[in-house]
């Protein structure tokens, strides 16, 4: 993965300005995954994403990687332990089930635009969230965390809790830096 991320960097620069070959295209998004890394400290009486927000385009790769401890990455949505949703209507959700050791990683392409928020599993009321924007901040994630308790159909939709509410980094801050790095 080094060796093919450095060759990619240095063709690129010895290239510019050449017609690439065909082949050239396929290696792009593998080395271009966003990466956003599972932490905690040595006690794990803190446990975070880094980065906590995101913008990319739409087809991007992200891959969360565990550095310490133990950690999912799931998106909320309904399907996830009755989570509330809060991904776009037409995107699938994902969780990556337990990831145990450091180097352990998940990947998914995120291709319908939209705001996806995501937790870990056993850490979300420690508030291990994080926050992804594909292209527009639009979608059940842009709205606030309680917009589904006046509808009709609440159904048994968790709401967020107060530690992970206090996290998530803003739309506005998400758009404006595209990485919001966090060190709790
Ligand atoms: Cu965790």
């Amino acid at each position: 993965m080094t060796t093919r991320r450095r060759f990619v960097q240095a063709g690129g620069g010895l290239l510019a300005g050449l017609a690439l070959p065909p082949w050239w295209r396929a290696l792009a998004p593998s080395a271009d995954a966003v990466e956003i890394a599972m932490r905690s400290d040595q006690l794990g009486s803190k446990v975070w994403f880094d980065p906590v927000g995101v913008l990319v385009e739409p087809g991007t790769t992200i891959r969360w990687v565990v550095k310490e401890n133990v950690h999912t990455t799931t998106a909320y949505h309904p399907r996830n332990g009755h989570h509330s949703l809060r991904i776009p209507e037409g995107a699938e959700p994902w969780d990556s089930g337990f990831l145990v050791h450091p180097g352990d990683h998940f990947e998914v392409t995120l291709t319908v635009p939209g705001v996806y928020d995501f937790f870990c599993m056993p850490h979300e009321a420690a508030g291990m969230v994080g926050r992804i924007i594909v292209g527009n901040a639009i979608g059940p994630g842009a709205e606030s965390f309680d917009y589904f308790v006046s509808k009709p159909n609440p159904e048994d939709w968790l709401t967020v809790p107060a530690a992970a509410r206090r996290v998530f980094p803003t739309i506005a801050q998400v758009l404006n830096e595209h990485i919001v790095h966090r060190t709790p």
